[in-house]
């Protein structure tokens, strides 16, 4: 690696605190930002991870009101939520902090205030949607409206979450409230902008010829971005939830969503660290590495740092990996929706199994394009990767080494060539696992561990210890002692991608692992004993407490990954047990099944909602008539004496009609609305003199007046109050 950087500060997009998260979120950027800190701590890096929750903007306020809660509700609820759920899965930031902290709320003032006494904003008058019967101005999410680009009906005035375009209100076509659904009017408003105008020339240097190494997805929405040509931006908003924009005749105004949520990386950093805070953000030799989903690209490639450049002294981001979108069994995941897997509900339905979802999301990750979750995938990798490979590897060569040798590592009483060839074909994997780790290739790089496993189960599966026992146990005591370093191999390589199953099998190895320098350390100090107060660092923390503070153990490195003997013959394991269990096929029908209700929830709601459309479309009045025109028809009362069904027909039926006039048969189309014995007995309403004609081989004289909506639904006109027949109506 690159040796420029003294620490690296590692941040995850803050989740706005709406909901729970989902395994999109985390192929997004919480497990990719996971791998690459676990793997620059193994490797003796200076790191921190900071993350936290978005508590601000609309969308929070809008599921406030969802609910009949307040936001601070909202927040609150699922900021325990989220923070659980990355906790479960092993994702141990160094602190899991809020926008709505104290620290945040002046730290983003600051921030703002500095800016706004330098003059680096401007300010503009500009007509923006007010909600008239809601007496607000509506910012963002609160206008709903149809996508310019792609034609979605439900975009949002900040964003079409169908294709992904990020929009300004005045795109929308069609807007409407999504507050009170009612008229939309313009109002002029004052906000201040961030000229990023004038950053352009400064950007297109920085992000197009300094940092052509981004990934292309990345770099691509950059260059398009820019030369687009960029356009001031507004940082407040007419909003009552955020922090309140800090200068005077501002009220009513808050800072945009946007703009403070990334100052937040900054002040949750200040919240750990309210000494040494400086050190990572205002130092040239601190690298910043912001993973992201992609719809959060232009915020911390153009925006963000920009508003670090008008501030002064902030490092840039080196690197801002960002990945596409995934999918839930071929749709789009959607909160609003209802689909997508929640980490909460996954942690309760999968006790123990948190590397399964880790490793599934990392192999399937959606790097270069969007990919697709899908539960028989899931499913399949459990079974014939982390079982049939992984699992069985190291089981065989555990159980075997209990068998045969007392549970302790053999010595290598007869090596053949083949073992140390084995052994160092592991060096290729570990040098290919770094490269792509520290290029953000994680699936890649999950790859060439797994490599390492396949190494492992192929060596034992060709070698037959069992088989080899019966006549040579020498022989046996090299086959096992190979196997076993490559067992200790894997306890390294996998953790940061399946840590618990690493730290699983190194209790198995007896071995502990250096998991790093605390963040707190400064030059040099290992993190043994090392506990702090702080939530999220303590959680991480103790995890590597854990494993240092056993004493005794050997101490295996990341460097030692690879090398020939890094288990010492004699050493004893502890007893073998089982790494990953089978999942078997009822386990993920269940979890289809839960799908595929939701699915067929929702369309039957949107196909009630399309009848319900279509039976509110009016058709357009006929054109003009004269009295006589319609004096002509003949329209009388007249009474349903008998019905029956047309045979052979889905809609007809035959009645026989008593008109005053006389009895006589008319055919008609309403079967599919009323039923022969709702019929009889009814007084309607007929066109009499409409010339009779043969439907089905029956003569029908007349016709029933029957009133019908836009979705076909019929039902026959009544006299308001029972009448002879032969009424005439007029
Ligand atoms: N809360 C958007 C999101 O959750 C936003 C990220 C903020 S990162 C500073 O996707
Ligand atoms: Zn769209």
């Amino acid at each position: 690696m690159e040796k420029k950087f003294k620490r690296t500060l590692v941040t995850c997009a803050l989740p706005y605190a709406n909901g729970p998260v989902h395994i999109g979120h985390l192929a997004g950027a919480y497990i990719p930002g996971d791998i690459f800190v676990r793997y620059l701590r193994l490797r003796g890096e200076d790191v921190v991870f900071v993350c936290g929750s978005d508590e601000h903007g609309v969308p929070i306020t809008i599921k406030a009101r969802e609910q009949g809660v307040s936001p601070q509700d909202i927040v609150d609820k699922y900021h325990k939520i989220m923070k659980d759920a990355f906790a479960g899965l092993g994702i141990n930031f160094d602190i899991y902090s809020r926008t709505t902290s104290r620290v945040h709320d002046e730290n983003a003032s600051e921030f703002f205030r500095k800016l706004y006494d330098e003059g680096k904003f401007i300010t503009r008058e500009s007509e923006q949607y007010y909600d008239v019967e809601a007496g607000t101005f509506l910012a963002d999410r609160y206008i709903e409206g149809t996508c310019p680009k792609c034609g979605n009906p439900h975009a949002y005035g900040d964003q079409c979450e169908k294709c992904g375009s990020t929009l300004s209100p005045e795109e929308l076509i069609d807007p409407r409230s999504r507050l009170s659904g009612g008229a939309l009017e313009k109002r002029k408003t004052m906000h201040w902008y961030l000229p990023l105008d004038q950053y352009e020339p400064w950007l297109r240097d920085w992000i197009l010829e300094q940092h052509k190494e981004w990934k292309s997805n990345v770099y691509g929405q950059c260059k398009s971005w820019l030369d687009g040509g960029l356009q001031p931006r507004a940082v407040s908003r007419d909003l009552d939830w955020g922090v309140p924009v800090p200068v005077e005749g501002a009220e009513g105004k808050v800072l945009y969503v946007w703009f403070d949520a990334p100052i937040g990386y900054i002040s949750n950093t200040k919240e750990l660290l309210p000494e040494s805070w400086e050190k990572w953000w205002k130092s040239e030799d601190t690298r910043l590495v912001h993973f992201i989903g992609k719809d959060n690209i232009v915020f911390h490639c153009i925006v963000f740092p920009s508003m670090m450049k008008a501030y002064g002294d902030y490092v840039l981001p080196d690197n801002v990996p960002s990945n596409e979108f995934l999918n839930l069994e071929g749709d789009k995941i959607s909160t609003s929706r209802g689909w997508a897997v929640w980490v909460d509900e996954y942690l309760r339905d999968f006790p123990g199994k948190e590397d399964v979802l880790r490793y599934v999301l990392t192999a399937n990750a959606p790097e270069t394009k969007d990919n697709d979750f899908t539960w028989k995938d899931f499913q399949q990798r459990n079974n014939s990767e982390l079982v049939a490979v992984f699992g069985n590897f190291v089981n065989r060569a555990v159980v075997l080494t209990h068998k045969y040798f007392g549970g302790a590592v053999p010595q290598n009483l007869k090596p053949e060539p083949i073992d140390a060839e084995t052994l160092a074909s592991i060096i290729p994997c570990k040098e290919a696992l770094e490269k792509y780790i520290e290029t953000y290739h994680f699936r890649e790089a999950l790859k060439e561990a797994m490599n390492i496993a396949r190494i492992g189960n192929k060596y034992i599966s060709d070698a037959e210890p069992w088989k080899v026992a019966k006549t040579d146990m020498d022989r046996t005591a090299s086959i096992l002692y190979t196997c076993l370093q490559i067992c200790a191999d894997l306890a390294i390589a996998f953790e940061p991608f399946t840590p618990f199953s690493a730290e699983k099998l190194r209790g198995i190895l007896r071995v502990a692992l250096d998991a790093g320098m605390d963040y707190r350390a400064g030059e040099g100090r290992p993190t043994e004993n090392f506990f702090t107060e702080g939530e999220g660092a303590a959680l991480h923390t103790r995890r590597k407490g854990k494993m240092l503070i056993v004493p005794g153990l050997p101490l295996l490195t990341w460097n030692q990954l690879g090398e020939s003997e890094i288990l010492a013959p004699g050493h004893k394991l502890g007893e073998a047990e089982l790494l990953f269990q089978k999942i078997e096929d009822d386990v993920v029908e269940a979890q289809i099944a839960r799908l595929n209700t939701i699915k067929a929830e929702r369309e039957a709601a949107e196909a009630a909602k399309l009848a319900e459309e279509k039976a509110r479309t009016i058709e357009p009045q006929k054109e003009e008539i004269q009295y006589d025109d319609f004096a002509r028809m003949d329209i009388r009362t007249a009474t349903v004496l008998e019905a029956e069904r047309v045979p052979k027909t889905d809609k007809l039926l035959k009645l026989t009609i008593d008109t005053g006039i006389d009895q006589r048969t008319i055919v008609s189309g309403i079967a599919e609305y009323y039923t022969p014995e709702e019929m009889v007995g009814k007084q309607i309403c007929i066109l009499a003199n409409l010339a009779p004609r043969k439907i089905r081989g029956i003569e029908s004289k007349g016709m029933i007046l029957m009133a019908k909506q836009g979705d076909g639904k019929m039902r026959f006109i009544t006299p308001q109050e029972a009448l002879v027949n032969g009424a005439v109506i007029n």
